[in-house]
């Protein structure tokens, strides 16, 4: 556990006190957040990698297992018990409770247990594992139901965490530099390790090996591909055919768990084919106008609606659809190949925030639409300075939707299938970077990796 503090940066006391207040101008009552611990696995001492819950990462700073704090008026206190003689016979010595105390400005620290006595009238956020939501509902004496269905007081400080975790402070923007400068790594290692590699999981081993020489881990479950239209593609075993293409989804987070989350698409060859190129360039264009167009007050809702235009109109000149762009985008005829949201919230977790359910995604008073084209998008609200958003077109040709009967029918006239049928060498293509919001427009957090397929092919082939 990293306890000092790099040179130049705000330190983690200052940035964790500041949190704490704003955190006490817009709730009267004490909380409790807590750590949570590792599920085991066959037997207790074999455990999945730990993973601190998001919300007690953002107030206590550090990773610590099994632990708690509980804030009041901006004061901090922490609960966590000292390590036993078996802890230090099998883990070694452990950062000491008040070494940690220190480390994030608690005004006192004490055992676990302690807590119990502690929270008359808190508010929590339950967390998503079981054994510590079960301690979390037990020593507050009430139900906790699942994060996205909360009732009362845990409802308003959820929407007071929201409105602070939405908007980047100087630490977590510097920490999620961090995370997409080793993202941007591990994408260049995955594509210059492509021409020598028969499978994905070689590949996936070339990126993931970049982010773990790091002392860093996956935001999420990587995706390495050659069947990118599977949206959520975990599996690594497929060959690498000479025509394939790859497509890479890999975010590395940092220790204390700040995310990135990037996507890239190459060619296996080192060269993209003629109808590889023109549907790469068309996602890229809708890339580029998504964050062109970014800056505050923007309604990221109409970056989505951008995309889609972009889209539409590139098939349009691909002879792929047919109609007026305005109205095929209407008609949702570009999520036949588009069927996701643009993006998503990024901070401590990738698609931030999305244990509250659309809380954080969804400006008050507004909710999914019904619509194919628009009912996956997971962030409807104004953009403002200091939000972190990741920008994600793709093109996909999904069997379970364009050989689906019934939307042959229903597009039978806005599809020229036969068209369709000469670009069936792409499966999959997303391009996806990390963009921050800025007063006057946006920055490309993940900018150092190259998009344009020229530089992405010489990277893949080595010129
Ligand atoms: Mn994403």
């Amino acid at each position: 556990m990293q306890l000092s503090n790099p040179p130049g940066r705000p330190t983690l006391a200052d940035t964790l006190r500041q949190r704490r207040q704003r955190l006490a101008e817009r709730v009267q009552f004490p909380v409790a957040l807590w750590s949570g611990r590792s599920a085991s696995r066959n037997f207790p001492a074999n455990v999945h990698p730990f993973r601190a819950s998001s919300h007690f990462l953002y107030f206590a700073g550090l990773p610590i297992a099994n632990a708690a704090v509980r804030l009041e008026a901006g004061r901090l206190e922490l609960f966590m018990d000292a390590a036993t003689a078996a802890d230090r016979l099998w883990h070694g010595e452990a950062t000491g409770r008040d070494q940690v105390a220190a480390a994030i400005g608690a005004a006192a620290a004490y055992p676990l247990s302690h807590l119990a006595d502690r929270l008359d009238g808190a508010a929590t956020i339950p967390v998503m594992e079981t054994a510590t939501r079960q301690q979390q509902a037990a020593w507050l004496k009430r139900e906790l139901p699942a994060a996205k269905a909360l009732q009362a007081i845990d409802q308003q400080l959820a929407s007071a965490i929201v409105e602070l975790r939405l908007i980047h402070d100087e630490l977590a923007i510097a920490e999620m530099r961090r995370a997409a400068a080793v993202t941007v790594k591990a994408h260049r290692a995955g594509m210059q390790a492509t021409l020598g590699t028969t499978t994905e999981a070689e590949i996936r081993a070339a990126m993931e090996a970049v982010i773990t020489a790091h002392n860093m881990s996956t935001a999420y479950s990587s995706i390495v591909t050659v069947q990118g239209e599977v949206l959520h593609n975990n599996a690594y075993d497929h060959a690498i055919q000479p025509g394939d293409l790859l497509l890479a989804d890999v975010g590395a987070e940092t220790e204390s768990g700040w995310a990135s989350d990037v996507t890239r698409s190459w060619p296996a060859t080192g060269r993209f084919s003629p109808t590889q190129r023109d549907i790469y360039d068309l996602v890229l264009a809708a890339h580029d106008a998504c964050i062109q167009a970014a800056q505050p007050g923007i309604e990221y809702r109409d970056l989505h609606l951008t995309a889609a235009q972009v889209l539409a109109a590139g098939l349009v000149d691909l002879d792929i659809l047919r109609g007026t762009v305005e109205q095929l985008v209407e008609q949702d005829a570009h999520a036949l190949f588009f069927p996701h949201g643009i993006g998503h919230l990024l901070g401590l977790d990738v698609h931030d925030m999305e244990d509250l359910g659309d809380l954080a995604g969804y400006a008050a008073g507004r909710s999914r639409s019904e619509r194919f084209g628009l009912g996956y998008l997971r962030l409807d609200r104004p953009l403002q300075a200091g939000m972190v958003v990741t920008i994600e077109p793709g093109f996909y040709q999904v069997p379970a939707l364009l050989h689906d009967p019934e939307r042959r029918r229903q597009y039978q006239d806005q599809v020229n299938w036969e068209r369709l049928a000469q670009f069936a060498d792409l499966r999959g293509i997303r391009i996806e970077d990390d963009v921050l919001i800025t007063p006057t427009g946006a920055e490309i957090l993940t900018q150092d990796l190259p998009t344009a397929a020229d530089q992405i092919e010489a990277l893949v082939s080595g010129d």
